[in-house]
């Protein structure tokens, strides 16, 4: 490559990375841990309003993520207005609207599965709810992620449960305005284990199709099998425009929730490197991202900027992968050189790169760093005393 093309793939990059959104989740700020113990650390936001600050941090540092999700009724709030134009002031929108329709007692047995026509409505009711709280903060997605299914055998009719969703899918899909999306995410197992009503991707797409345009896919990394080609099926869903978004996280086993790149920088590359080829970075292309984690043990803060960087740094790679190269060792069968061409990309170090790229936007090329300078943590420390902190599931 002559000097030049080589200055001008690399302000490509910069580029198209630059203009990639990755939604942090309001969940990720507050405390979080396994069922064995939480771990509490000093200056996590006690309301949805301090989440709103420390995902405008994340932004302000990043550059990258301009949106927080909202998990309801974790964030209730009594004005919607005022939280996204808090949020607005802060730099930052309300994004993906996330129901939950797993904490009740009725929902035991499922909630819009739930053999019991009340429990049913109450959940369907709330998803409506949704809507309208997406009415008020102007948010476009609702993310919908069922922790419905059966542990044993025989528990409950299969068949019927997945006639109860398509219901329930059915009415909230009906409600939604225009502009406005429904992403349909599923999980393989957890919180049941014998069987989930949405376990995997086909469903989900099954679904989704019979519904319409405004309801796609929405995948999780952690929500697998281990061993599951992540990279393919998102192929497929683009393919057949059904992926609405995409949660990035890392995980050795389960559902995780580690940070994204962490577990598997690899992984998460060839999952760039699918969604490169299909020009699905660009905001555009309407394919939502979104970091869907807990940081149990690491400050929250630094964790999610250093999960936007992981994303970058991933999806700089796949940006630099020599198609020409590609298409052509592909084309002559040429497998080992195929290869070769996306290891050459994945091996390439883009920090360099992307440190320009931040300069470029007006950032600090090292936005941990800064972060670590800007006092902020001691501040949030210092003023997030007494009040009730806020937990996964609160
Ligand atoms: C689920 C799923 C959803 C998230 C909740 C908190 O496992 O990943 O996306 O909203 O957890
Ligand atoms: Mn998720
Ligand atoms: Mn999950």
């Amino acid at each position: 490559m002559t000097d030049h093309a080589a200055a001008t793939a690399a302000a490509a990059v910069k580029a198209a990375v630059a203009a990639m959104r990755i939604e942090t989740p309001s969940w990720a700020y507050g405390n979080s841990g396994t069922r064995f113990k939480v771990f509490a650390q000093t200056g996590v936001p006690r309301d949805a309003y301090e989440k709103v600050s420390d995902a405008a941090m994340v932004h302000r540092l990043t550059g990258a993520a301009p949106s927080v999700a909202l998990h309801i009724p974790w964030d209730a709030v009594d004005d919607y207005a005022d939280l996204a134009r808090f949020a607005e002031a802060e730099g930052i929108a309300l994004g993906a609207i996330n129901p939950n329709v797993f904490q009740d007692n009725d929902y035991k047995l499922g909630s819009v599965c739930h053999p019991d026509a009340g429990v049913r409505r109450k959940a369907i009711d709330h998803l409506l709810e949704c809507v309208d709280i997406m009415d008020a903060t102007g948010s476009s997605i609702l993310s919908l992620w069922f922790a419905d299914g059966t542990n044993y055998a025989g528990q409950d009719s299969i068949a019927v449960r997945q006639d109860r969703l398509a219901t329930a899918l059915s009415e909230v899909y009906d409600r939604l305005g225009d502009g406005q999306r429904m992403l349909v995410e599923y999980k393989l197992f957890e919180p049941h284990f014998y069987s989930m009503d949405l376990p995997d991707w086909g469903t989900s797409y099954a679904h989704c199709v019979a519904l319409g345009d405004k309801a796609q896919v929405l995948v999780d990394t952690g929500h697998h099998a281990p061993g599951t080609n992540i990279e393919f099926l998102v192929s497929v869903l683009l393919r057949f425009g059904k992926l609405g978004g995409f949660h990035f996280n890392g995980r050795n086993y389960a559902d995780d929730d580690l940070m994204a790149g962490a577990a598997d920088p690899f992984q998460l590359f060839r999952i760039a490197h699918e969604l490169v080829r299909a020009d699905a970075i660009r905001p555009e292309a309407n394919v939502a991202y979104m970091l869907d984690q807990c940081h149990n043990l690491e400050a929250k803060v630094p964790a999610l900027i250093r999960s936007v960087l992981n994303v970058q740094e991933a999806v700089a790679k796949a940006l630099l992968v020599d198609t020409g190269a590609l298409v052509a060792a592909q084309q002559a069968g040429d497998v080992l050189g195929a290869h070769a061409v996306l290891m050459d990309a994945f091996s390439s170090d883009v920090r360099p790169l992307l440190a320009e790229m931040r300069v470029g936007m007006g950032l600090d090329p090292d936005p941990i760093a800064a972060y670590h300078r800007s006092g902020y943590q001691k501040k949030i420390e210092t003023e997030r005393v007494g009040g009730q902190q806020a937990g996964w599931g609160a």
